[in-house]
């Protein structure tokens, strides 16, 4: 056995206010988990509306941002830092399409989504949004650095 130390990034995934609303923390978490990535950071939180604008800053101009923030802020979301080899590209595969109704069932939004604009998770689309993302997020010392005892059997 050997740990693979190759292509390890980090992505920011959050679990948006329909998802909280819903009731589906526990199953979104458990995706990741059982793929077996690994968890760093985790956090309920209620985001304020400067927050949300940095974080979709990219989307400003299109016609949707000013929902897309509203629905943003609307109630708590669940902010995780999540680890792995090629875990950027492989999230955004668990996540699914950003429309549900194209998302392969399978995937969160495929299995558990119907809107754009309700579309429960949020997932980092590139290695960089992804350290920025967590930046964003996180604070510093909501990070945890760990190692689980199964580790070898997953890395
Ligand atoms: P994704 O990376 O799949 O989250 O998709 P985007 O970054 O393109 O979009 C971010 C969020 O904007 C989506 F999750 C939902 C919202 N959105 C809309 O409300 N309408 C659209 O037509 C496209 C995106």
């Amino acid at each position: 056995l050997f740990s693979v130390q190759e292509g390890v990034e980090e992505t920011y995934i959050m679990i948006k206010p329909d998802g909280v609303q819903r009731g589906l923390v526990g199953e979104i978490i458990s995706r990741f988990e059982k793929k077996g990535f690994l968890l760093k950071g985790l956090k309920l939180f209620q985001c304020p509306k400067e927050l949300a604008e940095e974080h979709y800053k990219d989307l400003k101009d299109k016609s949707f941002y000013p929902k897309l923030i509203d629905y943003i802020t609307s109630g708590p979301v669940v902010c995780m830092a999540w680890e792995g080899v090629g875990v950027v590209a492989s999230s955004r595969k668990l996540i699914g399409a950003t429309n549900p109704l194209q998302a392969e069932p399978g995937t969160i939004r495929g299995d558990l989504a119907v809107q754009t604009g309700r579309n429960v998770v949020h997932g980092s689309d590139s290695p960089e949004n992804g350290h920025r993302e967590i930046d964003l997020w996180f604070k510093e010392g909501e990070l945890c650095q760990w190692v689980p005892a199964q580790a070898p059997w997953l890395r």
